[in-house]
């Protein structure tokens, strides 16, 4: 029977937890996600524990989140993991009892997050259990190994990294990384055109239980690991309504649980306003009568939104503050953090 290749295709269009088996002649599992923009947005998550007795290969695809732990109890640890086709980002983490290797979409292709415990991925018998990892994006995805990311200035040891000539054996590339006295830190070492991880632990020197993981294809740069989970949209899902006009003026309190349209008037009356309860996801902001220096009907390009939980609406009269309290706005700390926007223009009704 080992020749036989067998695929299930599946699509979920929800996220949340499931479990099933497989039938006993499935090899691959094609699972593809289907979300909804608010499922989307919010980062809805598909946390999948799949059982099968020929089950070996996974192939993600889609726009939506998914957590697979390949050392899961209910769970069978998979060899290949193909998730070059999900830009919907991939929360994995890795198996001590098989060699894997996961493919990821390269640049701009989700926000995945990829954990390693240090037995996860190990030199082995002569590097058999050295797992490989393909397409990983440095400036939007997060390697974790034993519960600590790989930060480029902090635990990434560059100053020792190993530049071994491919005529060397991987044995003796690796026994040069072990070689060097980097204390916990985890060292690059490039063996002819391959890159691999290495962290010693235990005996002094390489050996079967130390960290070893390949990274190929990687997009970006070394100097450029770092916690990108910021990235992972956690807005809220867009407002559906039915709504219930409120007027701004002064401080204005919508009704909790009620889907409040807050009305920002032609009058002006709104302008440095405190909304005290302002429900993501559920309120919307109305900015159909305002217009901007142009005189023309407001658009998201006309709305700011500040850390300190204040919003600027740029009008024909000027810029002027309202302040929701409560709201998150965005992570200050990355440089696209329009990316994380609490409120987008879904959350706004323009003329
Ligand atoms: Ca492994
Ligand atoms: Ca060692
Ligand atoms: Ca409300």
């Amino acid at each position: 029977m080992a020749n036989t290749s067998k695929t299930q295709s599946i699509t979920f269009t929800h996220g949340g937890e499931t479990t099933f088996v497989l039938p006993d002649d499935i090899t691959t599992l094609s699972l593809a996600t289907q979300f909804d923009d608010s499922g989307v947005r919010s980062g809805e998550t598909l946390d999948l524990n799949v059982q099968g007795s020929a089950f070996d290969a996974l192939g993600l695809s889609g726009n939506g989140r998914v957590e697979w732990d390949n050392g899961a109890d209910n769970t069978t640890a998979v060899h290949t993991v193909d998730a070059s086709g999900l830009s919907g980002g991939l929360e994995y983490t890795a198996s001590g009892d098989v060699q894997e290797t996961i493919m990821l979409g390269g640049a701009d292709n989700g926000v995945n997050v990829i954990s390693f415990a240090e037995e996860s991925s190990r030199y082995g018998n002569d590097g058999d259990a050295i797992d490989t990892l393909t397409g990983f994006d440095v400036l939007r995805d997060t390697l974790f190994i034993d519960d600590s990311v790989v930060q480029s200035f902090d635990n990434l040891d560059l100053d020792n990294a190993i530049f071994a000539d491919e005529y060397l054996s991987l044995e003796d590339a690796l026994t040069l990384a072990g070689d060097q006295d980097s204390g916990d830190a985890i060292l690059p070492v490039f063996h002819g055109d391959d890159l691999y991880f290495y962290r010693d632990s235990g005996p002094e020197g390489l050996d079967d239980n130390d960290f070893a993981l390949k990274l190929e294809e990687v997009a970006g740069g070394l100097n450029s690991f770092s916690d990108r989970q910021g990235y992972i949209s956690k807005m809220a899902p867009a407002p559906t309504g039915p709504f219930e006009d409120v007027v701004v003026s002064g401080t204005t309190s919508g009704t909790d649980g009620v889907a409040d349209s807050f009305v920002f008037g032609s009058d002006g009356a709104w302008q440095d306003a405190t909304i005290t309860n302002f429900e993501l996801g559920v309120d919307r902001i109305d900015l159909s009568q305002l217009q901007n220096s142009a005189g023309e009907p407001l658009d998201f390009g006309n709305v700011h939104m500040y850390p300190d939980h204040e919003l600027v609406v740029n009008t024909d009269t000027g810029g002027h503050y309202v302040s929701l309290v409560g709201v998150p706005k965005y992570d200050p700390g990355l440089p696209t953090g329009e990316l994380n926007y609490a409120m987008g223009p879904e959350d706004f009704l323009f003329a």
